[in-house]
């Protein structure tokens, strides 16, 4: 059988996590319009008949500004080591700068099997690029075709995953993605990338589970936004999280959500938050 890992890179929004979602089928990693929504790398497994994909979904490529950004940078430069195909996407409908083409050279230089790709095909073409494929997720095109160029550069070996098994991140991680994936929904622009959430207590009893999870802002006046009038924001994204976390254990969940200030975590303590 074909097996192996195959990073997926690219800018950020270039919609690498959308592609990871659909060739997987479940959601293991959050999506959304803003720049930078991934921050580690998660692993997505797609079987089919003669081959397992493990695919590792990656941050999009930036300039490092601070800690966060830097443990985001080490995620895209692990993934290049540990992938047997990397998957380079490109935003049909956005500008490909000098910078971008020579980064894109230089993976072709590092790495034999480079499959470059453009996404969002339905949208207008604006990308000036020579690429393997053209695909949309949201309309579902080339997306047979890109999974078997993949299997056919992938080495043969045995499964490296259960069948069952779909992600390599823990109930715990993709509840605090998905509240987090909230956020950057209903928050949009007032508020930009400074917000973490941790799960501080997971307790699982035999019909129902318990968790108190941590968001985390950097400045005092986010606070109110995140809560919301009245404290609509977060009920809301408690209900959405419990009904996700139902979902996943298969029981009662309650979720206990907390509001904590942490000036410029991003430069400081980046690891009591997961990264
Ligand atoms: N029109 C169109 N939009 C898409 C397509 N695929 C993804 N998107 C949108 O592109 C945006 C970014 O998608 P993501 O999957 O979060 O992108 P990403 O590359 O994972 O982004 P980062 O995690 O920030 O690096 C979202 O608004 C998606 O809905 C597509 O095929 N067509
Ligand atoms: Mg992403």
């Amino acid at each position: 059988m074909k097996c192996g890992y195959v990073a997926v890179l690219g800018l950020p929004n270039a919609g690498k996590s959308s592609l990871v979602n659909r060739l997987v089928g479940e959601e293991v990693a959050i999506v959304s319009k803003r720049i930078q929504t991934t921050r580690n790398n998660i692993l997505g497994i797609c079987n089919g008949e003669n081959f397992q994909i493990v695919f590792i979904d990656t941050p999009g490529i930036h300039h490092s500004k601070n800690k966060l950004d830097r443990f985001m940078m080490k995620n895209v430069r692990n993934a290049i080591t540990t992938a047997d195909v990397i998957l380079y996407l490109v935003d049909l409908g956005k500008t490909v700068s000098d910078e971008e083409k020579d980064y894109i050279k230089m993976l072709k230089g590092k790495a034999e099997k480079v499959i470059v790709v453009l996404t969002k095909s339905d949208k207008k073409a604006v990308a000036d690029i020579d690429s393997d494929i053209s695909i949309s997720v949201k309309e579902n095109k080339n997306l047979d075709k890109l999974i078997n160029l993949i299997v056919e550069k992938l080495p043969t070996g045995e499964a490296i995953f259960d069948e069952d098994e779909y992600t390599d991140k823990s109930i715990k991680f993709l509840v605090c993605e998905h509240i987090r994936g909230r956020l950057l929904d209903i928050l949009d622009n007032e508020i930009p990338h400074g917000i973490a959430v941790v799960c501080e207590k997971l307790e699982e009893k035999e019909n129902s589970v318990n968790m108190d999870i941590l968001i985390i802002l950097e400045k005092e006046r986010h606070k109110g936004i995140v809560i919301g009038k009245g404290g609509k924001n977060l009920k809301d994204i408690g209900i959405s999280a419990r009904q996700y976390a139902e979902n996943l254990f298969d029981k009662k969940v309650n979720i206990h959500l907390l509001v904590k200030v942490d000036e410029n975590w991003r430069n400081n303590n980046i690891a009591e938050y997961g990264y």
